[in-house]
């Protein structure tokens, strides 16, 4: 049961319709498919996708860093021993996309090698989650056309509308527009990637403050500390961290300091053990959290599930698991439905994410 290798899988799918938000924009999922292989036969597999206008890595930053300093010093270690691989990965900072996916890959193997499902090994809470759908760039009525068309094609009805534009009537218009044309049953909250300034944030905030909106996630950089704080108090909505906080560590910071009060868990770039550690902080410190996307595909929405269902704090909220639906196509073999609005958990060892290998060998780019 020790780790053999690992092996990195650079590949490219495009996406029918790029996902445009205030620190980016994604036409095409630049991934890495991981994979961990163990001495008795098992393979654990995870997504790496890598945000390098946020965290600075890349597709090739994220094959380097696994294939020249995380797997040698990784080979030969059990597969259970998860202490001993964080501690290896903890050496080299930063690289949390290349982290979690390691981290991911090496659960996966473990469920496969005890035969049970991921999902009762973190903590069994449930069987599926509710999905939130992420709503990029666009004129507002295409912004409420797409939410409509989700609610009827899916059941989906919580929506993340993403913010961050100058000037802020263009955004100020979208929220009113979708909480008209969509009624009041429906979630609706903010991300705006750092787009703001603290002050205009709050501007927002007063803007739409009739709209019932539920979340204000990333309004402007942590490095503005004091703004943040200031924001957080006057705010009659939870402000969540997302971008700032990869760790435990980020996470402490920014709820102790007042930089945020409420924390986005992302299984891409905290895995399933670090995003452990973050939960726990939340639920001492009686904050709340939403289970976040990295704009994943489906073999990374289906490990957000896999932890978002496995406890209970994580399935209060509906999960960010449907950006995969914009992609022209994926790797996995079985593909993701959505069912009255959720994603189930796969009964299967592991986290249930087999490869279709003849659309890997068509995508992959080495
Ligand atoms: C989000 O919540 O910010 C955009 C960039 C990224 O890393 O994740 C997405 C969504
Ligand atoms: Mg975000």
């Amino acid at each position: 049961m020790k780790i053999e290798r690992i092996e990195t899988i650079p590949y490219a799918i495009a996406y029918t319709h790029p996902l445009k938000f205030a620190s980016g924009e994604v036409t095409s999922a630049d991934h890495v498919l991981v994979r961990v292989y163990t001495d008795d036969g098992v393979v654990g597999l995870a997504d790496a996708p890598p945000r390098p206008y946020t965290y600075g890595e890349t597709q090739e930053s994220i094959v380097a860093i696994i294939d020249k300093i995380f797997a040698p010093q990784l080979a030969g270690i059990e597969i259970v021993d998860r202490e001993r691989i964080h501690a290896v990965l903890r050496r080299t900072v930063n690289n949390q996309v290349a982290k979690g996916a390691i981290d991911v890959a090496v659960w996966d193997a473990i469920g496969k090698t005890l035969g049970t499902p991921v999902h009762k090994l973190l903590g069994g809470y449930t069987d599926r989650m509710r999905v939130s759908h992420m709503l990029g760039f666009r004129p507002a009525d295409e912004l409420l056309d797409e939410a409509q068309r989700f609610r009827e094609q899916y059941g989906i009805t919580t929506f993340k509308l993403k913010v961050g534009r100058r000037p802020l009537s263009l955004d100020v218009e979208a929220c009113h527009v979708l909480r008209e044309g969509l009624g009041d049953d429906v979630e609706i909250y903010l991300d705006a990637n750092r787009g703001w300034t603290a002050n205009e944030a709050l501007e927002v905030l007063r803007r739409t403050q009739d709209l019932g909106l539920s979340l204000l996630e990333e309004p402007c950089d942590a490095k503005e500390a004091m703004g943040r704080r200031r924001l957080v108090e006057k705010s009659p909505i939870p402000v969540v961290g997302d971008e700032s906080v990869p760790t435990a560590g980020d996470a402490s910071r920014e709820l102790i300091s007042g930089g945020c009060n409420a924390i986005c868990i992302k299984t891409a770039r905290s895995g399933f053990t670090e995003a452990t550690e973050i939960l726990g902080l939340c639920t001492g410190l009686g904050v709340d959290v939403t289970m976040g996307n990295q704009i994943d595909t489906q073999i990374g929405s289906l490990a957000t599930v896999t932890f978002g269902a496995a406890h209970e704090a994580t399935s209060r909220r509906a999960g960010e698991l449907s950006n995969f639906l914009d992609m022209s196509d994926d790797l996995l073999a079985d593909p993701i439905r959505i069912v009255d609005g959720t994603i189930a958990v796969r009964d299967l060892p592991g986290v249930g994410a087999e490869i279709d290998e003849d659309k890997l060998a068509a995508y992959r780019l080495t």
